[in-house]
This record gives structure tokens, C-alpha cells and sequence, in this order.
């Protein structure tokens, strides 16, 4: 399967692979050198994680506190984990938030992500405020086919 021309892009592609018949979403998501996602909820699902190219590191945030939370501090960092091929990692919310970033400035990765139930939106914190906003979640390619006319990218 053509994953994409992870060089081509700024962001990494989510590629969904399986649906579930609802009750999930299995997506392969294909990251280039240097690729990292926002800070970002799950959105009440359960997240599973399956390292099976090249190494990502995870970042743990804190909620930040309060409904309109926006701290001077900026948000705060909890753990931080590298996911090496074959590593596993699990998050839902009440563990907390995460950024995902290649670290490598030269290889590409790839992860292979289930989400349960399945989502098409989250939330994405700003690291200095801990300012939140609500985008929708994109695929870059369903089934082995490119997504034409989409959204390129995913906000998160
Ligand atoms: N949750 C992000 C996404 O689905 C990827 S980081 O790993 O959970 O785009
Ligand atoms: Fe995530």
C-alpha cells in the first residue's frame, strides 16, 4: 500500500486502514523526518499504539487546569518516551494529553494506531497557554486510496 510521499509534506498522514463495522479505527500513520504532531486529546477513546518503522518520541502533558485555562507557565510536561520498532504505548484522556514527534532529522516512521470508539475530531492545546481549540481529524488515504478533494492534513 502507498502510504505517501512522507518528503513531499510538512505533516504526517493518517491512513485508514479498518473501520470496524464503527466500533473502531486502525489507521497506519506515516511520518517523515522531523514530523511531529500538536499537543491533542483522544477525545474520550482508548488509544493503542504500535511502533513498526523507524522511532517516535511521545510527550506527556498535564490537562491544563481549568475550563479556561491559559497559564503563564505554559503547559506542564509529565513523561516523556521513546517508542523504538515493536513498542507500545497506550493513552486515553484521563492519562493525560501528548505530542508525538520524529526525532530524526533523516528517517521517516511508521505506527500503526487503533482508536476505540472511532473519532473525527479532537482538541489541540498550544503549548505556552494551554489555549485549546477543536479540529477535525482527516485521512489522508482510506482503504489503500488517496482521499482526493480532502483537507490535505489533519490539524492534529
Ligand atoms: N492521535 C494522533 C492522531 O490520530 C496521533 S498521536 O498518537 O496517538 O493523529
Ligand atoms: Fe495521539
Amino acid at each position: 500500500m502507498q502510504c505517501s510521499d512522507t518528503t513531499q509534506s510538512h505533516k504526517y498522514t493518517r491512513n485508514l486502514v479498518d473501520e470496524g463495522n464503527g466500533k473502531f479505527n486502525l489507521m497506519l500513520l506515516c511520518w517523515g523526518p522531523s514530523h511531529t504532531s500538536t499537543i491533542h486529546d483522544h477525545a474520550d477513546a482508548h488509544c493503542f499504539m504500535k511502533m513498526l518503522a523507524g522511532s517516535l518520541q511521545e510527550v506527556r502533558f498535564e490537562w491544563p487546569k481549568g475550563e479556561e485555562a491559559e497559564t503563564e507557565e505554559g503547559m506542564v510536561e509529565i513523561d516523556r518516551n521513546v517508542l523504538k520498532p515493536n513498542g507500545v504505548c497506550y493513552i486515553n484522556d484521563s492519562l493525560g494529553l501528548h505530542r508525538v514527534e520524529n526525532a530524526s532529522h533523516s528517517e521517516g516512521a511508521v505506527s500503526l494506531h487503533l482508536y476505540c470508539p472511532p473519532f473525527s475530531a479532537c482538541q489541540i492545546f498550544d503549548e505556552r497557554t494551554g489555549k485549546k481549540m477543536k479540529c477535525p481529524v482527516t485521512f489522508w488515504s482510506k482503504f489503500g486510496k488517496k482521499v482526493e478533494n480532502g483537507p490535505p492534513k489533519s490539524a492534529c
